[in-house]
C-alpha cells in the first residue's frame, strides 16, 4: 500500500471543501496553471546548459536588469499558463513594465495574479537555487466598468487571497498558502507531480542563522549595525552563522525551515531597499505571517502597505518572531 500522496490538487481541493463548502474550485483552476508552468520552468532549468539557453539576452527589463534567457522563458511560460485560466483577469508581472490585461469583462470578478517568474536569475549561470513567486489577489466586480485596471493590481499584502514560490533547488518544491496555514510539497520528476511533503509549516520562533548582504554593510541604518553587532557578540545567547545565497526565494526558505532572521535593509544603492513591495515582500511576508513569523520593512508591517506603483521597492526583514521582535527594537532606535 502506497504511504498516502497527497497532490497539490487534492490537497487545495480538501482545503477548500473542509473550509469554503460553496467555493467554485476556481482557485484550485487557478493554482493548476501555476503548477503546470513551474514544472516546465524546472525542466528548464534542469537542463539550462544543455540547451543553449545559459546566459542572457541582449535585453534589459523595467528594473533595468539584463534580462536573462531564461526569465524570458519563465516569464512566457507564466503569462500563457495563467492566461488560459479563463479566471484571471489581470497579470503583472516583473519582466513586464506593465501589467497585462486579459479580461476586460468586469461585470464577474477574476482574480489578478502578480508574480516574480524567475527570482534570483543572475545566480542561475552559476548554478544556484532560484525561484519563482506569486501573489494572487481578486479584482472585484465593477458594473460600471471605470475602475482602473493599476487599482485592481495596487492593493496592499493584506488583500492576497494566496501567495507562495517554487524553488528550484536540490528539489523543485512549491510552498503556498491560502490564509490557512502554509504547506509544502516537493516535485516528484518521475510522475510529474507535487506531492505534499511539508504540511503546517511553521518558521521557528528563534533561530542561530542570519542573512543579509554584508557588503551593503556600511550604507545600513545604525539601528541594524547594532543589531547585527549584538548577535555576533552573543547577545542574544545563541552563537549565530551568516548565510547568504542571494536568491530571495532560497534565502526565504531556509529561515521558514531553520528559523532566524533575513533583512534587506534601506542601503546605499537603495535607500528605499531593492526588493520588489508587490512580487517578492508581500508574497514572502503572507507566507512568513501565516507560518508564525512577521514582516516588516523597519516601519511597519509589509502587508499593510499601499502600493503606489507596480515595480516599487521595499526594504524586507522577515523571520521568527521573537528574533524579529528584538531585531525590530534595534530599528525603532535608530
Ligand atoms: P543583492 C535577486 O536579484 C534579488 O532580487 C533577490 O532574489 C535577492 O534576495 C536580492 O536581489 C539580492 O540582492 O544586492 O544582495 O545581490
Amino acid at each position: 500500500m502506497q504511504p498516502q500522496l497527497l497532490t497539490v490538487q487534492q490537497h487545495i481541493l480538501e482545503e477548500q471543501r473542509r473550509l469554503f463548502p460553496d467555493a467554485s474550485g476556481e482557485f484550485s483552476w487557478l493554482l493548476s496553471g501555476i503548477t503546470l508552468a513551474t514544472k516546465i520552468v524546472a525542466a528548464q532549468v534542469r537542463r539550462a546548459g544543455l540547451a543553449g539557453i545559459l546566459g542572457v539576452t541582449r535585453e534589459t527589463n523595467v528594473q533595468g536588469e539584463t534580462v536573462q534567457k531564461l526569465d524570458v522563458i519563465a516569464n512566457d511560460t507564466l503569462l500563457q499558463f495563467l492566461g488560459n485560466r479563463g479566471n484571471v483577469a489581470i497579470m503583472a508581472s516583473e519582466e513586464n513594465e506593465d501589467p497585462v490585461i486579459v479580461e476586460r469583462d468586469r461585470k464577474h470578478g477574476k482574480y489578478v495574479v502578480v508574480f516574480d517568474p524567475l527570482d534570483g536569475s543572475s545566480n542561475i549561470d552559476v548554478n544556484v537555487s532560484v525561484g519563482t513567486i506569486f501573489s494572487v489577489l481578486r479584482r472585484e466586480p465593477d458594473p460600471t466598468g471605470k475602475r482602473d485596471t493599476l487599482a485592481d493590481v495596487l492593493q496592499p499584502g493584506t488583500r492576497q487571497v494566496a501567495a507562495g514560490y517554487v524553488v528550484y533547488g536540490s528539489s523543485t518544491m512549491l510552498v503556498y498558502s491560502t490564509g490557512n496555514g502554509v504547506h509544502g510539497f516537493t516535485l516528484d520528476p518521475s510522475i510529474g507531480a507535487y506531492l505534499l511533503s511539508h504540511e503546517n509549516m511553521r518558521i521557528p520562533a528563534e533561530g542561530t542563522i542570519y542573512s543579509c548582504n554584508e557588503a551593503n554593510y556600511d550604507g545600513f541604518p545604525a539601528g541594524y549595525q547594532r543589531y547585527l553587532a549584538h548577535l555576533r557578540q552573543g547577545g542574544l545567547g545563541r552563537t549565530y552563522s551568516s548565510r547568504y545565497i542571494g536568491s530571495l526565494v532560497a534565502d526565504f526558505h531556509r529561515t521558514l525551515l531553520k528559523g532566524g532572521v533575513f533583512l534587506y535593509p534601506p542601503t546605499a544603492s537603495h535607500p528605499q531597499g531593492k526588493l520588489r513591495l508587490l512580487y517578492e515582500a508581500n508574497p514572502m511576508a503572507f507566507l512568513a505571517e501565516q507560518a508564525g513569523g512577521l514582516a516588516t520593512d523597519g516601519q511597519g508591517r509589509i502587508l499593510d502597505i499601499k502600493p503606489e506603483s507596480l515595480h516599487q521597492r521595499t526594504p524586507l526583514l522577515v523571520g521568527g518572531r521573537s528574533e524579529m521582535e528584538t531585531l525590530m527594537e534595534f530599528v525603532a532606535k535608530t
